[in-house]
């Protein structure tokens, strides 16, 4: 089978019961699992797997780091680290030794395959390039091929699978195959068009459109995510600025910013810059960063500060699929939140997700939050989030991601989706309003 071959060093039996099972979901082939840092060793000889995937904690006469380098050294293998968040010095003496993935428990299996893929593709770029350099034919069992398409498909991430892909991405840019469209975001109040959300796409000559979840990882891994953000705010000010000229209306943008963008000092500086140069009012731009990011980033607070005293407005996106504790979201100086898809979906149908939905706006009006729901596709969900108090929404009931000429159009007359029926619906709160008539008590 042409998948790749995993070795897993973990001691926590219930961990690698799961690890075992999740990669075998994904389609990759786990070739064996063992608890201690020797044994890593030896086995890694043995069966020398594609990749090792090792907790860093583990028990015997070498602990994952020594048992790390050494598979590093002799073997050629790369490793993917995993461990405990609670513990920093482990953390730290685990990055020193320059893993080639790194992956905090607990982990969801999407970061576990995005992680593995990423590893995969620069451990054969780097063994590649080390060929070249050394001019020796790689060996047979080089570990980066044999990422198959099948496990890549799994998670839906196709074109991660080919390694050429984090080459590529080094000239996308030089050679203009960035794009934005852009998704309407619509306030629920009135049905009007709120702001526009900028998407990257990559137009690939081989593989077409490539989503940004399909590469943003690799572009992170090889640090260009700096210069490819730096477009993306660029041409997202400018071609806003240029729609609200040309059609005499202030339009707003949302533009996503890796959390890895955020730790760079100048990241102030170049949305500054962004602003300066399309003309566009501070206001009128939104930064989106992910839940999950922000919750794994130390100093969030200082670093959305520098950003927030710039004016821009600053939202926490995918809300619900990360880890930020609601003590943690007070004390950052964000204006909205963005409830991720994954908890629209199934509603209005699905009683612990609206649960959930309910709580997360009841807490975001709390914090006085402006509460955006993304992958809004039905009549019914939008009912239920107007009666909820949510504000905006964004999904294919409104419009799909447009192209900067198509959103032109939409400047013209009132937005398609105003023209439907359901903006002359009151909400169901309204509803019931009229329909119970409280008791009037009169004193005579
Ligand atoms: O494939 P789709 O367009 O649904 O993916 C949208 C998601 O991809 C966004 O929610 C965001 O997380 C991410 N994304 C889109 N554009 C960008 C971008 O320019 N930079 C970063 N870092 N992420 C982006
Ligand atoms: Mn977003």
């Amino acid at each position: 089978m042409n998948s790749a071959r995993v070795l897993i060093v973990e001691d926590e039996r219930i961990t690698a019961f799961e690890l075992r099972l999740g990669l075998a979901g994904m389609g990759y082939t786990v070739v064996g699992t063992v608890a201690r840092g020797d044994e890593a060793v030896e086995r890694a000889g043995e069966l020398r797997p594609d990749i090792v995937l090792m907790d860093v904690n583990v028990e015997g006469p070498k602990n994952g780091l020594v048992a790390a380098e050494e598979i590093t050294d002799r073997f050629r293998i790369p490793i993917v680290f995993l461990t405990a968040y609670a513990n920093d010095e482990i953390i730290e003496r685990a990055l020193a030794s320059r893993p080639l993935g790194y992956l905090i428990k607990p982990y969801d299996e999407r970061e576990l395959h995005t992680t593995l893929q990423v590893a995969l593709a620069r451990h054969r770029l780097e063994s590649t390039a080390s060929r070249i350099h050394q001019g020796t034919p790689g060996q047979s069992h080089a570990a980066g091929g044999p990422v198959t398409a099948d496990a890549a498909q799994t998670a839906g991430e196709a074109s991660v699978a080919d390694p050429a892909i984090a080459q590529d991405l080094e000239h996308a840019l030089a050679n203009e195959q960035f794009e934005l469209q852009f998704l309407p975001t619509v306030a629920l109040v009135d049905g009007a068009l709120s702001g526009v959300e900028a998407l990257l796409r990559w137009r690939h000559p081989r593989q077409g459109i490539v989503r940004p979840a399909q590469f943003i990882g690799i572009a992170e891994a090889s640090g260009s995510i700096d210069t490819i953000g730096r477009w993306v705010l660029k041409r997202a000010c400018a071609e806003v600025a240029r729609w609200s000229f040309e059609h005499g209306k202030p339009l707003c943008v949302a533009v996503n910013v890796s959390v890895q963008e955020l730790r760079s000092e100048r990241f102030a500086r170049i949305v500054q810059d962004a602003l300066q140069d399309a003309g566009l009012a501070p206001e009128r731009l939104q930064l989106e960063f992910s839940e999950r990011g922000l919750s794994q980033l130390d100093h969030a607070e200082a670093s959305l500060r520098r950003l927030k005293d710039l004016g821009v407005r600053l939202c926490v996106d995918d809300f619900g699929t990360g880890s930020l504790s609601l003590s943690r979201l007070k004390r950052l100086p964000v204006e909205a939140v963005k409830i991720d898809r994954s908890l629209i979906e199934r509603l209005p149908g699905a009683p612990v997700d609206l649960a959930i939905v309910e709580s997360m706006l009841a807490a975001s009006h709390a914090l006085e939050l402006r509460v955006t729901a993304e992958g809004v596709t039905n009549e019914a969900q939008l009912a239920m989030l107007r009666q909820l108090g949510c504000h905006d929404a964004q999904g294919f009931i409104f419009s799909a991601p447009l192209s900067a000429a198509e959103l032109g159009a939409l400047a013209h007359g009132r937005a398609p989706w105003a023209a439907a029926a359901l903006w002359g619906k009151p909400t169901l709160a309204e509803e019931d309003e009229h329909r119970y008539q409280p008791p009037h008590f009169t004193l005579h």
